[in-house]
């Protein structure tokens, strides 16, 4: 928003709003990026550079039909239990590869590749093994199973899953008890990871799990702070398995923060050893999303083929079914691993209608959670134009101050809504972004050039960069997208504004989406790989009357659907902010109505219940609180969160004086 057009705006009175139309949205849509559809879900996962792999058993090797799909679906195999120390070491010194060797040999002579699984783990581990008392004795018995194992393997596994299943369940975050806690304790896994690093340098080193996929669940936090601590300290470690051993619901809906979150830390991810009760398609593909919006969720293997292959079979969790046919899920795993893209240009109806979006929207608002923070330098009177992410157990924000002297720019960061009020306020005047009018942040982290991006408003559309959010400091001076103004927006914006710069990615394309603040809402696009240049065929990709189509539009993939979101701020006939939302199957597409009316509005004070008090009655500039943090801006489907400005109803005067005060909707009709 722009400091020097304000005077009157909330004032203003409205017509009634022509709302439930379909934006226009001028010439033919843009052809979705082009996308080869592959027919396995090997190939398929390959186009990402993603493997997608199968535990397989020994003894089903002489079954056709099983190796049938084997061979023809999966490019890695996980042994199912031929790599386990009861299998390979019964007896201390002496070692059985053959079942192994068997599943590995054929691998490597059908082109797949091979995590091996597991050196230690507390369980199918030899009564030898679970007997010894003393430490020294233990430690060299583990560290020799590991060596040779290691050795023997060398060159045929990609990846070990060096320790299995170390911490507890429950809510202590703790390791559990097992011999190598007991006797050598908790220092075990560290030692594992060191031995296992000398005995083969070439194998990925991976901790792998159930029951952290949930991101606030003890036990995921308990591991998320051992490999930061690894990573911290040096002790090798490449990766994270997340077994995902589901229920009918499939993931948690915090999965794809989890993944994120691990790959945060510097280390792969990749889903070890999925199942999922009664195998629904929306649980399958929403597994599938979330890995593939995460960079460094490197793959996903299957925990068997045929539901009769698996150690649930009674819950018929798996994607072929006993006789070897392909179920439901096993197509809606391949569609969502070909990504929106494959999908668009076939013009397939969504197989994840289950995660779309509803058509009304009910919230319940936080009271005021961040107010401004002035200090001698900075006379502030609101804080507004929220961007937010969530990133390394961090809340991270950033706002417009403003004050009738001018905007500028502030952030913050706490690790739970209720430290919101007393976190820390940056001013960012005082970084390399400097001062004068800078305002309408947007945060996001660009995985291709591994930086993160702040995109904000300056009379033309800028951005700095820096490659740590967690330093204010580490801001870069401000650029700008645009030479100029563009053409077409000189030609419609009239006395309006240019305004509330948004950039969003898909796999091929960047889009900048800004505002006039009257009635066009524009998009530019660039190709990823040359963004943050080359923003060009700036068009209008929406229009509305004036306070119908306002300004400080956002935009978003969703979670596990082929749907983009878009918001839109309004000026409702009561002279209050609101939001309408449409949808799209395409970033560069025409926008369907969602919630778009005065009357069904996305969010506004008649949709929004206030519990600690009706502090507001405007619901105006904000961010959703999305289900990641890089440049794709996915959301999740399911119980939306929107940190949003509003102010005390009854105040007035100068529009930039105005007290604006940031708080937090959360959705309460959500059906997921
Ligand atoms: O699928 C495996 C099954 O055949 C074995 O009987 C079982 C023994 O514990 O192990 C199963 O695989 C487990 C894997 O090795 C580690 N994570 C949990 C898996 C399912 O129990």
């Amino acid at each position: 928003m722009n400091p020097l057009k304000r005077l009157g705006r909330r004032r203003a009175s409205v017509l009634s709003l022509l709302a439930v139309a379909a934006l226009v949205t001028p010439g033919a849509a843009t052809a979705a990026p082009d996308a080869v559809r592959a027919s396995t879900l090997g190939a398929q996962a390959a186009q990402s550079g993603r493997y997608f792999g199968t535990a397989v058993a020994a003894g089903r090797l002489g079954d056709g039909t099983y190796t049938g799909i084997l061979d023809r679906e999966f490019n890695s195999v996980t042994p199912e239990n031929e790599m386990k120390w009861d299998t390979i070491e019964r007896s201390r010194g002496s070692f059985n590869f053959g079942p192994g060797d068997q599943i590995a040999n054929r691998a490597a002579s059908h082109g797949q590749r091979l995590r091996g699984h597991t050196l230690v783990w507390h369980s199918q581990l030899p009564s030898w093994v679970s007997s010894i008392r003393d430490a020294n004795t233990l430690r060299s018995v583990m560290n020799n199973h590991i060596t040779q194992v290691m050795n023997h393997y060398k060159g045929k596994v990609y990846a070990w899953d060096v320790v299995n299943e170390a911490f507890a369940d429950g809510g202590s975050g703790q390791m559990r008890s097992s011999v190598f806690r007991d006797v050598l304790g908790t220092g075990f896994i560290e030692q594992a990871f060191r031995t296992a690093r000398s005995a083969d340098p070439a194998a990925k080193l991976c901790y792998n799990d159930y029951n952290i996929e949930n991101w606030s669940d003890a036990k995921t936090q308990g591991v998320y702070r051992m490999v930061r601590d690894f990573k911290a300290r040096g002790v090798p470690i490449d990766c994270v398995g997340l077994q995902s051993h589901f229920g009918a619901g499939g993931p948690p809906s915090s999965f794809q923060t989890t993944l994120s979150n691990f790959a945060a830390l510097g280390v792969d991810v990749q889903i070890t050893e999925l199942d999922i009760a009664q195998a629904s398609t929306a649980a399958y593909a929403n597994t599938v999303r979330a890995c593939l919006n995460v960079a460094r969720c490197t793959g996903i293997t299957v925990w068997g083929i045929r539901d009769s292959d698996s150690w649930r079979s009674g819950e018929n969790p798996l994607l072929f079914d006993r006789s070897g046919t392909k179920k439901p899920a096993y197509q809606s795993t391949l569609t969502a691993l070909g990504g929106s893209a494959a999908a668009q240009r076939t013009g397939a109806p969504s197989p994840r209608s289950a995660t779309a979006l509803p058509s009304s929207f009910r919230w319940s608002s936080s009271g005021p959670l961040v107010a401004p923070k002035p200090d001698a330098t900075h006379r502030i009177a609101g804080i507004k134009d929220p961007s937010v992410v969530y990133y390394n157990g961090k809340y991270h924000v950033f706002a417009s101050t403003a004050s009738s002297s001018g905007y500028n720019l502030v952030y913050l960061s706490f690790s739970d809504w209720s430290q919101a009020g007393s976190a820390t306020h940056h001013y960012l005047d005082r970084t390399a972004i400097g001062a004068g009018y800078r305002a309408a942040p947007q945060v996001f982290y660009n995985t291709q050039q591994r930086l993160w991006y702040l995109v904000y408003q300056t009379g033309n559309a800028s951005y700095s960069t820096n490659p740590d959010i967690s330093n204010p400091n580490g801001w870069s001076a401000p650029r700008n997208f645009y030479s100029s103004m563009p053409d077409i927006i000189r030609q419609n914006i009239g006395n309006g504004y240019w305004v509330d710069m948004w950039v969003i990615c898909d796999s091929a394309n960047c889009y900048l989406f800004s505002s006039d603040d009257n009635g066009h809402l524009y998009r530019s696009q660039t190709t990823v790989g040359q963004f943050p240049n080359g923003f060009t065929n700036t068009v209008i990709a929406a229009q509305d009357s004036k306070y119908a189509l306002f300004e400080a539009s956002n935009v978003y993939k969703v979670q596990g659907s082929n749907q983009y979101l878009l918001l839109v701020e309004a000026i409702g006939s009561d002279g209050r902010r609101y939001f309408r939302s449409w949808t799209s199957s395409s970033l560069a597409g025409s926008w369907s109505p969602l919630a778009a009316s005065e009357s069904n509005p996305f969010a506004k004070s008649s949709n929004v219940t206030f519990p600690a008090g009706t502090w507001t009655r405007d619901i105006s500039h904000g961010e959703m609180i999305r289900a990641g943090y890089d440049q794709t801006l996915t959301i999740p489907a399911c119980k939306l969160q929107y940190l949003y400005q509003g102010k005390d109803p009854n105040a007035g005067g100068d529009y930039d004086n105005l007290p604006w005060r940031l708080g937090l909707l959360t959705q309460t009709n959500s059906t997921c």
